[in-house]
């Protein structure tokens, strides 16, 4: 694993993408590290939870091709709640092929990603080449995974982070631990009750996420839209990943 480097502070990340500046913008302004993943599979429960959670994220992460009834009337709702409530768009989309199927599979099918996004991510695994085709978005890149026996390595890390740092629309990494200073950090894998599933996923604490691995950003998942009350929760992880960042400062 790379040295322990010192956290640097949001307002102090040499970003140079606006999606980027935008998300920083968005976290100081709304005192919020917290990126809600709105893993449902219907519109009505997907806006329900935009609206409940908005005030207190930076972004609501999607997986679109999960959801059973998806339009773009969808799309505008959520576009329009997220303008009112000032969080981003992210598609989890997770493009992991050459460039020309990746383009494909962003600007053309049912989602047509490129049309709504802020943001999406992709694997960095076909090289810098790949990632060129995503315009107009800001690009993380996944060079660590969160569940148990992931392949992504420390060799696999560097290589990864070789490419991501080489492309220009790559504002940051999904890792568990910091990997570089230029970049944003985004780390999935957030609970504050549970260690993790039946299926690989792990959890750590929103104070470990922020002071052991210095992320910028932490994506909850099921601790937020499984709960009884979405908001309070969003609430609860919002002032929990809030505070553990500003002590990380120190
Ligand atoms: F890149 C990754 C990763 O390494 N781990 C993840 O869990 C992405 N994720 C996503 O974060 C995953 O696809 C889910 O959408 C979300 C975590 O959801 P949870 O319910 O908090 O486990």
């Amino acid at each position: 694993a790379p040295p322990q480097m010192k956290r640097i502070p949001l307002e102090g990340k040499k970003i140079q993408h606006p999606i980027g500046k935008k998300l920083i913008e968005f976290a100081l302004k709304k005192k919020s590290n917290l990126i809600a993943s709105a893993d449902v599979i219907t519109s009505s429960e997907l806006l329900k939870l935009a609206e409940e959670v908005g005030d207190h994220v930076v972004a609501l992460k999607l997986h679109t091709d999960i959801i059973k009834d998806f339009s773009f009337d969808l799309i505008d709702k959520l576009k329009v709640i997220a303008k009112e409530k000032e969080f981003l768009l992210f598609e989890d989309r997770k493009f992991a092929d050459i460039g020309n199927t990746q383009e494909l599979q962003f600007k053309e099918g049912v989602y047509k990603i490129a049309d709504w996004a802020d943001m999406v991510t992709a694997h960095p695994i076909a090289g810098e080449e790949s990632l060129q085709v995503f315009e107009h978005v800001g690009v993380v890149a996944i060079v660590e995974m969160s569940s148990k026996g992931t392949l992504t390595d420390d060799y696999y890390i560097t290589k990864a982070l070789n490419v991501a740092e080489n492309s220009s629309n790559v504002l940051g990494v999904v890792a568990q631990r910091q990997v570089a200073d230029e970049l944003l950090l985004f780390t999935p894998g957030v609970n504050l009750s549970s260690k993790g599933d039946t299926k690989g996923q792990q959890y750590n604490t929103p104070e470990r996420v922020f002071k052991a691995y210095h992320t910028d950003f932490m994506i909850v998942g099921r601790g937020i839209y499984q709960s009884v009350n979405a908001k309070e929760s969003a609430i609860e992880y919002q002032t929990a990943g809030w505070n553990a960042y500003l002590e990380s400062l120190n």
